[in-house]
């Protein structure tokens, strides 16, 4: 779909206006909602990680085609929220300290907001007790975490171990996601779970949540 590249590409560019008249313009066309995002936002996104990887673009870049994708996102977010959907569990979602990204773990939110769960979205850079504090108080059954860095990645494991050494592990479950992870590293921290993408976190915490 041609309006799908000139998607990709505006956000490859980092023009943020022309990101969302595209954007803008996809949706009058009706297209769906997750090939705008999965086609038009994160394949150009999936094109400058992989430019910058071998430097041949920097983070002032980076940085702007991460703005263009939240001009994207922006739109798209009330046509993933949009629908009559029953109140469902509640998720504490963050990304885990150390981590700044989080195009990826606002995603997750979006979509798992989209799906009728209550989501307490803690933000970037979140210690680990900070997640295991906040879903005890708030009597919430999942806690999700994100990293998109091998070296914060690690910090990971320090949720579970609080979460286990409190007594919480019938009652919390972690998932956790982002692109370095694998199911592998999840099952070697003691995760519930490794989710590949958005849509596939939905899945996995309506599983763990027994659909409630
Ligand atoms: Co950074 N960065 N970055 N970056 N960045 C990566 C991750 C990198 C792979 C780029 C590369 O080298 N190719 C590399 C990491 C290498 C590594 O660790 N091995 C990297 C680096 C090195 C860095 C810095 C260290 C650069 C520097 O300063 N020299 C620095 C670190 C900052 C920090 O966090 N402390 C840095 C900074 C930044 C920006 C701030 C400029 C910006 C982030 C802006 C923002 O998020 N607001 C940025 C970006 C944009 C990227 C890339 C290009 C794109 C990430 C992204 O948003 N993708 C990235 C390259 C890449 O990933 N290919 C890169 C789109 C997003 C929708 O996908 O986040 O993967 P993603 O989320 C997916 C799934 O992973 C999954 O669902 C989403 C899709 O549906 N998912 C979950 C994610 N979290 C989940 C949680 C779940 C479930 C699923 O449940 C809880």
């Amino acid at each position: 779909m041609e309006i799908l590249k000139h998607i990709s590409l505006s956000l490859q560019a980092g023009d943020d206006k022309m990101v969302a008249h595209q954007v803008r313009q996809a949706i009058e066309e009706e297209l769906p909602t997750t090939e705008i995002l999965d086609n038009g936002l994160i394949a150009g996104m999936a094109v400058v990680g992989d430019r910058f990887r071998r430097q041949e673009v920097f983070l002032p870049e980076v940085l702007l085609a991460a703005r263009a994708m939240n001009a994207g996102m922006e739109l798209l977010k009330p046509l993933l929220i949009a629908g009559d959907v029953p109140t469902r569990a509640k998720v504490v979602l963050g990304s885990i300290e150390g981590d700044l990204h989080d195009l990826g773990k606002n995603l997750v939110g979006i979509m798992l907001k989209g799906a009728g769960f209550e989501v307490i979205d803690l933000g970037i850079d979140v210690p680990p007790a900070k997640f295991v504090d906040t879903a005890e108080a708030e009597d919430a059954s999942v806690i999700g975490i994100s990293a998109l860095l091998t070296t914060t990645m690690t910090r990971m494991g320090k949720v579970v171990e609080l979460r286990n050494e409190r007594g919480l592990s019938d009652k919390i479950s972690v998932i956790v996601g982002g692109a370095p992870l694998s199911h592998e590293f999840a099952r070697a921290i003691g995760a519930s779970a490794y989710c590949y993408d958005a849509a596939n976190a939905v899945e996995v915490v309506t599983d763990l949540t027994g659909g409630a």
